[in-house]
């Protein structure tokens, strides 16, 4: 039989070597630093790591960018781009219009009057009755003030997140602690941090403890968090002192016990807080600010992906068949060579122009071959080849095997190296203001480890080998072994 190409298979480039490339190099986070968004995924950044180093002297990473109104602007400028490409992409989009007015909003936070204050802890560690406390006696400031209570953090009922989600929306964080301050507090608390958001460390329940210990406590806590907070933003609170037992002894020797309450305590919150709303009052809004943009910034990307996937689907499906139906026609003599055919570097500049990314054919080509050494190196070509035998053998197709187990490992391989390619790009710069860049190899390696992982599931194989036999094969051969 004979398979018609539309378009010639580029081989080459099989010889590159990569010996810088390390397939077990350290992971890479696929977003860019300052990028920041959901707790989660700051909180799994360096701050625990930094915090159990710092016994040995290490000092704490400077991961966050400096915020001012240029930055902002500059942020905001990239985003705007991006919603202009997912304009022309996809102009019927429903979100765009969302993302615009989430943009306009906030833009106008900039010059909102009052500052939010969320008060975030544990659970009972205080929150309630600082709220109690610093409503009853507002603040000296100029500003309006307005706070909010967050639910309990660390607790398993789901509030948790709910929690993270108000202290991220408001201006200015009081976090709560009792005492020592547990790793998953400090782990939260630096993750506020790197979110750009203002915390001030708040020890209530001081009145439990003596005047020389309440001192060590503070000392103690603002060592622990000297790389993320000034000193001054860790301050002692007693928001609902215990009454304690007081004896009087009077002068003929006998006692008395009367029951005291000492007094409430929130003087050096006070002063701090508003020595930081007189200073800092517009950083806080940027602040925030940064935050909305960053949020509208990673929908209006995860958007413009995913119409650029859509897009890409049906390229993948056709190249896929392509050098399957070529592989399964002609034999290639060793096995190797099915990691060149799948990787062709057409396919990676038809995908890069997708995703806005232009390439030489050479640069093309240099990728694709290095793309194909690393399967080769992961073994990908065997793994994929052994488990499309061991599904075939069910299939009792064996006068073909030998074309057919490479054709469908072709496929198969060649779908995975394009996913490779389509993460890859969606990880870069989504409106690319200069063409060919650079490939970042150790990156490239990674996400194919990755893809393949995810994609190594019997089903899909099954999917893929069930697909090709009735792509590959003539009818009346299929029907007449089956
Ligand atoms: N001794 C003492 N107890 C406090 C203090 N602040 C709060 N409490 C007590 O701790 C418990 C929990 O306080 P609450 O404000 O409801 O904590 P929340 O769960 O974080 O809102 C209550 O029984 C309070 O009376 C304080 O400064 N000193
Ligand atoms: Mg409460």
């Amino acid at each position: 039989m004979t398979v018609r190409l539309q378009r010639p298979l580029l081989i080459g480039g099989i010889g590159v070597t990569l010996g810088l490339w390390g397939l077990d190099s350290v992971a890479h986070s696929l977003s860019g630093v300052g990028n920041v968004l959901t707790l989660g995924t700051i909180a799994a950044g360096g701050g625990y790591w930094w915090y159990t180093q710092r016994g040995n002297g290490v000092q704490a990473p400077a991961a966050k960018i400096d915020l001012d109104r240029a930055t902002l602007d500059r942020l905001l400028n990239q985003v705007e781009l991006v919603i202009g490409q997912l304009t022309i992409e996809s102009p019927e989009n429903p979100q765009i219009e969302l993302f615009k007015q989430q943009l306009i909003r906030a833009t106008t936070n900039l010059t909102r009057p009052e500052r939010q204050i969320a008060i975030t802890g544990g659970q009972k560690v205080g929150k309630s009755s600082l709220m109690q406390q610093l409503t009853t006696e507002p603040v000296v400031c100029a500003t309006p003030l307005k706070y909010i209570e967050t639910p309990a953090l660390f607790t398993v009922n789901g509030e948790s997140a709910t929690a993270a989600r108000i202290a991220l929306e408001a201006d200015l964080v009081l976090f709560v602690t009792n005492g020592d301050l547990t790793a998953t507090e400090y782990k939260h608390l630096t993750a506020l941090h790197q979110a750009h958001q203002r915390v001030m460390l708040v020890f209530d329940r001081s009145d439990r403890y003596l005047p020389e210990e309440r001192s060590q406590i503070i000392h103690q806590l603002q060592s622990i968090v000297s790389g993320t907070l000034k000193a001054a933003d860790v301050v002692a609170t007693s928001t609902a002192p215990t009454p304690i037992k007081v004896r009087k002894i009077k002068a003929d020797g006998t006692s008395s016990d009367t029951l005291e309450t000492p007094p409430v305590d929130i003087s050096s919150l006070d002063r701090q807080l508003a020595h930081i709303l007189a200073t800092e009052g517009e950083q806080l809004v940027w602040g925030n600010t940064y935050r909305q943009i960053v949020g509208v910034q990673t929908t209006a990307k995860t958007a413009l992906n995913t119409t650029r996937y859509n897009r890409a689907l049906p390229l993948i499906e056709q190249n896929q068949w392509i050098v399957g139906a070529a592989a399964f026609a002609n034999p290639v003599p060793a096995l190797d060579l099915l990691a060149t055919a799948a990787v062709n570097a057409q396919m990676v500049v038809d995908l890069g122009a997708i995703y806005q990314q232009k390439f030489s054919m050479q640069q093309a080509q240099a990728a694709a071959g290095a793309m194909g050494t690393v399967m080769l190196k992961l073994g990908l070509v065997e793994v994929c080849t052994q488990a499309v035998s061991g599904l075939l053998k069910t299939n009792a197709v064996t006068f073909v095997a030998g074309g057919l187990v490479q054709g469908l490992s072709a496929a198969y391989l060649t779908r995975i190296a394009a996913l490779t390619l389509v993460e890859y790009f969606a990880a870069q710069d989504l409106v690319a203001p200069e063409p060919a860049r650079e490939w970042n190899l150790d990156l490239l390696g990674n996400t194919l480890q990755n893809v393949f992982q995810a994609n190594q599931r019997v089903a899909y194989l099954q999917t893929v080998v069930g697909q090709g036999i009735d792509r590959l094969m003539p009818k009346s051969a299929a029907t007449e072994v089956g």
